[in-house]
């Protein structure tokens, strides 16, 4: 696919950066990465530690198909799983749903995807953004130099775009069967006892798989329930 990258020394978040270039007419594909972010964001307004060092990448994607589109969150914990796993190989890395990567239970990357939409209700485009903390990380969290990496930055960064590349091509032609399928076969907790924060309380029970649609399957002691978004915490 081809693709333009800016890559930038320091801008407040990439995918500030990259919305501000879509509004612009940005194409499809174009990438922004940074070496750096003064003001990194998670999901929900909270913070990214963004200190020079670690990947600060975000991928604009245009006219796909965008009802399905937050199945892209999958697509893309895939590639960082791939690259986490190719350049860390000692270790076992895990996808925590709905998208956090996890070596030794603790975080080493997050991914954000914000979406616009226009006036029609009709997704404009989508926004991916990948925190990999490659050489620091909060005392809480893991980065991959304290794990045993040692290569070129450049390398992380260049597989990384490659795989969200082949994973994307797969979902474009095979939709989400293949993801949900491998995501799972590399997911954190399942078949184990968790907690998830649902916006109103804390529901527990024993995470079964991901439905067709990429929602949590949590076998509860009411029964079965189904969950789009969260916060998933291990154990009883
Ligand atoms: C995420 O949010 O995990 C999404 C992070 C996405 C960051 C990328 S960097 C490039 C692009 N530009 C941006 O501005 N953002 C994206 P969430 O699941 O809400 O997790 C946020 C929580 O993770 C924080 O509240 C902290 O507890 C923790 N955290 C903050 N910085 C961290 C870091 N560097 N490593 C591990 N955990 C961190």
């Amino acid at each position: 696919m081809e693709h333009e990258i800016i890559e930038l020394d320091e801008i407040d978040s990439t995918n500030d950066e990259l919305r501000r270039m879509a509004e612009k007419g940005a194409k499809h594909f174009t990438i922004v990465s940074a070496q750096k972010q003064t003001r990194g964001k998670g999901r929900h307004s909270r913070t990214w530690e963004s200190p020079k060092g670690n990947l600060y990448l975000s991928i604009l994607i245009k006219n796909s198909k965008f009802d399905v589109a937050y199945q892209l969150s999958f697509v893309a914990g895939l590639a960082v799983l791939d690259t986490i796993q190719t350049f860390i190989p000692v270790h076992e890395a895990k996808l925590k749903w709905p998208n956090d990567v996890l070596v030794n239970d603790k975080k080493i990357a997050g991914i954000l995807l914000e979406s616009s939409s226009s006036q029609s209700g009709i997704m404009d485009y989508l926004i991916i953004g990948f925190g990999i903390n490659v050489k620091d990380s909060p005392d809480y969290a893991t980065n991959m130099k304290a794990l045993g990496f040692k290569q070129p930055f450049g390398n992380v960064k260049r597989h990384l775009i490659d795989k969200f590349e082949k994973y994307y091509t797969l979902w474009l032609d095979d939709g989400f069967g293949r993801i949900g399928e491998l995501w799972l076969r590399n997911a954190a907790y399942l078949g184990e006892k968790i907690r998830v924060n649902l916006p109103e309380k804390e529901v527990e029970g024993i995470f079964r798989g991901l439905t067709p649609k990429g929602e949590l399957i949590l076998e509860t002691k009411d029964g079965e329930r189904l969950i789009s978004s969260g916060e998933v915490f291990h154990g009883a």
